[in-house]
């Protein structure tokens, strides 16, 4: 079974991953994973600690050159801020360093009472989403892989704050070309500005906004995933993969938030076209009874605003139990858009781990062989 742990604080001086599962003989490309970090680093809305990250992937075991072996593979990323908190970090702080208000959203609070360290600071340091870059390291490795195998996972901001983009087939590379240039990850320009406008503001008055993504994936045989048991269902693996993702409050498949259509009209209508099987309509988001139908599988992520704001809002000093003000620290204005790219990427992870459910295999040559293998049966059957 493909897994894997990831570790590291967001000012520690590194982020780490062990895989295990991957398949051997698969020629990495050091350069598209480098490229996935380089994506997540974007967007209209960043705070200035990307203007000093650059991330990049070190593989410290389970390759030979750029061949995966099947053996555990080790992934870092330094954090080049590390040298900035060398002096906090390295230290236990002096009791009135210790931070001690909580920022509402965040998981200050609940990190306080749960871990007991007295020092918000430990919190912070693992609840940030710069974690994600590792995770998205780990997915973008796989995310090659599922390349080769003929499925291709796409993102775009769907929406930030009450402002959505126009929805449009994110597979036609003219279309996803002007979403990859965008600054906000929209596909309509005036759309663009009117975003950009917003969060501008919201930057003025020390305030930050949410919105939701669109993630499409295309190529995922039928079959996958099953509905023999509860934890074994596609949509319900992949929900928690993006819940996962720091910020997401709702995940939706296909029309799944229209719950107030008739069934006649949710159903996606069978035909049977030119030697194939077609949909008229694609509501289910690819996935019927927790498995994959061979539509495109397409899910929507909520993200709510980034907690940590300048604007004053109510908080507690924890230790003395005074109703204070919330407390800042450097943050993201808007995370609508590095949390697309981090989502396009564990959803990598979540799918070929259940491929590998489907079809497992040691040896990269043995899966894509079985994956053409039954693509080219499965509907002559
Ligand atoms: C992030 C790094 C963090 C934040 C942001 C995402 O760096 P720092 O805390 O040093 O400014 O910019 O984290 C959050 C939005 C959050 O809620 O913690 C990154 O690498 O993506």
């Amino acid at each position: 079974m493909l897994r894997f742990l990831d570790a590291g604080e967001s000012h520690g001086k590194a982020l780490i991953a062990i895989i295990e599962g991957l398949p051997s003989n698969f020629n990495i490309d050091m350069n598209y994973i480098n490229k996935e970090l380089k994506r997540r680093q974007r967007g209209y809305g960043r705070g200035s600690r990307m203007s000093l990250e650059q991330d990049k992937v070190e593989f410290w075991s389970g390759l030979r050159g750029i061949k995966t072996t099947g053996n555990p593979i080790t992934m870092v990323i330094f954090n080049r801020d590390y040298e900035n908190w060398i002096d906090i970090l390295g230290n236990e702080a002096e009791e009135d360093k210790k931070i001690k208000i909580p920022r509402p959203g965040h998981g200050d609070m609940v990190g306080y009472f749960k871990y007991g360290t007295g020092d918000i600071r430990d919190v912070i340091e693992r609840t940030s989403a710069r974690e994600t870059a590792i995770r998205t390291a780990v997915g973008a490795l796989c995310k090659n892989m599922l390349e080769e195998l003929g499925i291709l996972i796409r993102s775009k901001v769907n929406s930030i704050g009450e402002f959505y983009d126009e929805a449009v087939n994110m597979f036609e590379d003219v279309n996803y070309n002007l979403i990859e240039q965008s600054e906000v990850r929209c596909y309509n320009k005036e759309t663009e500005q009117i975003i950009k406008r917003e969060i501008d503001i919201c930057k003025e008055s020390g305030n930050t906004i949410g919105g939701s993504i669109f993630i499409s994936v295309k190529g995922i045989p039928i079959g996958v995933g099953s509905y023999t048991q509860w934890d074994k269902k596609l949509d319900a693996a992949l929900s928690y993969a993006v819940m996962s993702v720091q910020g997401i409050k709702a995940v939706e498949f296909g029309n799944g938030l229209n719950c107030f259509m008739r069934g006649s009209d949710f159903n996606d209508e069978i035909a049977y076209k030119d030697g194939k099987i077609t949909r008229s309509s694609n509501n289910s988001g690819g996935i019927e009874a927790g498995v994959s139908n061979g539509e495109n599988i397409e899910l929507k992520a909520y993200m709510k605003p980034i907690p940590t704001i300048r604007k004053s809002i109510g908080s507690v000093n924890l230790k003395t139990k005074e109703n204070v003000l919330n407390r800042y620290e450097r943050s993201d204005v808007c995370g609508v858009v590095p949390a697309s790219i981090v989502i396009e990427n564990i959803c990598a992870y979540e799918i070929l781990k259940q491929i590998l459910t489907k079809f497992p295999s040691d040896d990269f040559n043995e899966l894509r062989k079985n994956i053409y293998d039954y693509r080219r049966e499965v509907y002559t059957k």
